[in-house]
């Protein structure tokens, strides 16, 4: 049944214009929509192309979670997958004591390199994930995280061929550039006015070690401090309450974009800001009074659940684009996870099922419909963040979990059955990673149903990307519309049909354009990913 029938004779011109190579594809200048399915048709791009599908992936195997259960050896199984799932982007923790145990001396604008540590076992366990980014091609973002209230230094390597000479004079102890600063609200903390300086000299010191000393070309961008928006906390004379202190936050980066460009390494690197916890007004007042140093902003997302119609998402993350907008730099969620959270931000409830892999696909669809660039999943692995850490701390949201022994079951929350236990999510993530590629042009598409998000990608290669995530309990028929057609892959993220293994979700279906449409059935509780062959 043919329900509608249009000829463009126009189109005809551009007849023969491929979109890529592979199967069969070009322009097709007749449209007929089949009966039953909703259209879903391609118009314009977005204004920016992806930056990257990534992750929050913390330096802490080899030199934390040894000691948790881990073995050396076992960091190859983090390779493989990381490999596996083509991470485009990692988001990856630094602590200023790592490398800058004591201060170097006490003049910010000349580098004593004696007192610097660049072999630390947490330097090293830093080296290995930015060893990975290079061999894989993933780009870097260092959040240098904060101001330590007291430092937790590894004394000593394994091998005993290197000890950090200041661990002793360190450990237990406030950082040093927490002088002034008297907060007592969290294990991090800002840096107080009399210390800026100092704080830049030593992230330019950290830049200068990945960028020059060990030329990583993966380190592209730099974001001081984790969630300023609430964990900026200075408490001293000036700032009597002990709060996040936005003012000194904005202050602190315009002396980092100075010492930076002070130091020629300006240029080596992004300035990634806001990274703020879900807040609008400090993205707001960021993007005000840093839009000229910024070279893009990014926010957090922990608000949203299985259920939450796309229009929140695509509400929430319209602003936060549009805010940035204003200053011609993009945004990008630095974060995100559900709102799923026990007691503790290192738990949620829905982390071991099935339906977060929908739920985490649909939420990046419904960014990218509403402007974001890219995203950074929270988190890729479960491990501790310190050797010394408690069983409270152990970060488990992970794409994979922990060795199995290292767990106790909690209410709500079982323990993995097998050492390095995959979650499902894992395959959906994947799916996204694998597929939509860094530079892909984004096409929003809109299916009238709150539960079902669409958008269409095309590649850098020529190559068009459909993905359909659907959380509704109903299966849905869609058509894609383009002129452009082509043969397409079709891979589905499906409850009765996961990988058992590493492997990625293999295609196990074809599907392709006739009349610019593309017929397919979106699952209830599904995803769908068609790749153009
Ligand atoms: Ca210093
Ligand atoms: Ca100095």
């Amino acid at each position: 049944m043919k329900k509608r029938l249009a000829v463009f004779l126009g189109l005809m011109l551009f007849a023969g214009v491929a979109a890529g190579c592979g199967g069969p594809a070009g322009k097709n200048d007749t449209y007929l929509l089949p009966d039953g399915y909703k259209e879903l048709a391609v118009g314009r791009a977005m204004e920016n192309a992806t930056d990257g599908i990534g992750v929050e992936f913390d330096p802490h195997f080899l030199s934390q979670n040894i000691s948790k259960g881990a073995a050396k050896e076992d960091w190859e199984i983090v390779r493989r997958r990381t490999k596996e799932l083509k991470i485009q982007k990692f988001r990856v923790q630094v602590l200023p004591e790592w490398f800058e145990p004591v201060n170097d001396n006490d003049d910010p604008d000349t580098v004593n390199w004696e007192n610097i540590t660049k072999e630390t076992e947490e330097m090293k366990s830093l080296y290995a994930v930015l060893d990975l980014a290079e061999e894989i091609g993933a780009h870097v973002n260092i959040t240098l995280w904060g101001v330590s209230k007291t430092v937790k230094l590894i004394p000593g390597t394994l091998s005993g061929e290197f000890k950090n000479p200041f661990a002793a004079e360190a450990n237990g102890k406030k950082h040093f550039l927490g002088e002034g600063n008297d907060s007592n609200k969290n294990w991090i903390m800002g840096v107080a006015e009399e210390m800026e300086e100092e704080w830049a000299e030593s992230f330019s010191i950290l830049v200068q070690i990945l960028k020059k000393d060990k030329n990583y070309s993966c380190v592209k961008e730099i974001t001081p401090v984790n969630e300023p928006s609430w964990a900026y906390y200075v408490q001293n004379a000036q700032n009597p309450k002990d709060e996040a202190d936005w003012d000194g936050y904005v202050r602190m980066c315009k002396k980092l974009d100075a010492k930076f460009k002070a130091d020629q390494i300006r240029d080596l690197v992004l300035f990634n800001l806001s990274d703020d916890a879900e807040n609008y007004d400090f993205l707001a007042k960021s993007v005000e009074e840093l839009g000229e140093i910024a070279d893009l902003f990014n926010s957090h997302n922990y608000k949203f659940n299985h259920d939450t119609p796309n229009q929140n998402m695509t509400e929430w993350e319209d602003r936060n684009a549009a805010q940035t907008a204003r200053v011609g730099k993009p945004h990008f969620i630095g974060e995100f996870g559900s709102n799923q959270n026990r007691s503790t931000s290192t738990r949620q409830y829905d982390v071991y099922t099935y339906e977060r892999g929908v739920f985490l696909v649909r939420s990046m669809l419904n960014y990218f419909n509403a402007g974001a660039v890219g995203m950074s999943y929270w988190v890729l692995f479960d491990q501790y963040y310190n050797r010394g850490a408690s069983y409270n701390e152990f970060m488990q949201l992970g794409l994979w979990c922990h060795k199995k022994d290292t767990y106790v079951s909690e209410p709500e929350l079982p323990a993995p059955e097998t050492d390095y236990q995959i979650r499902p999510q894992y395959y959906a993530y994947g799916l996204m990673a694998n597929h939509v590629s860094r530079g892909s042009k984004i096409y929003p598409l809109r299916t009238g149903d709150e539960l079902i998000a669409a958008s269409a990608f095309l590649r850098g290669d020529g190559k068009w990307v459909y993905v359909l995530a659907n959380s509704s309990d109903a299966d849905k028929k869609f058509a894609f519309r383009n002129e452009f057609y082509g043969e397409f892959d079709v891979y589905a993220y499906a409850e009765d049909a996961l990988p058992a293994g590493e492997a990625m979700i293999a295609a196990t279906d074809t599907a392709a354009f006739e009349n610019q449409c593309m017929p397919v059935t979106s699952k209830a509780h599904g995803v769908l990913v068609l790749v153009q062959k």
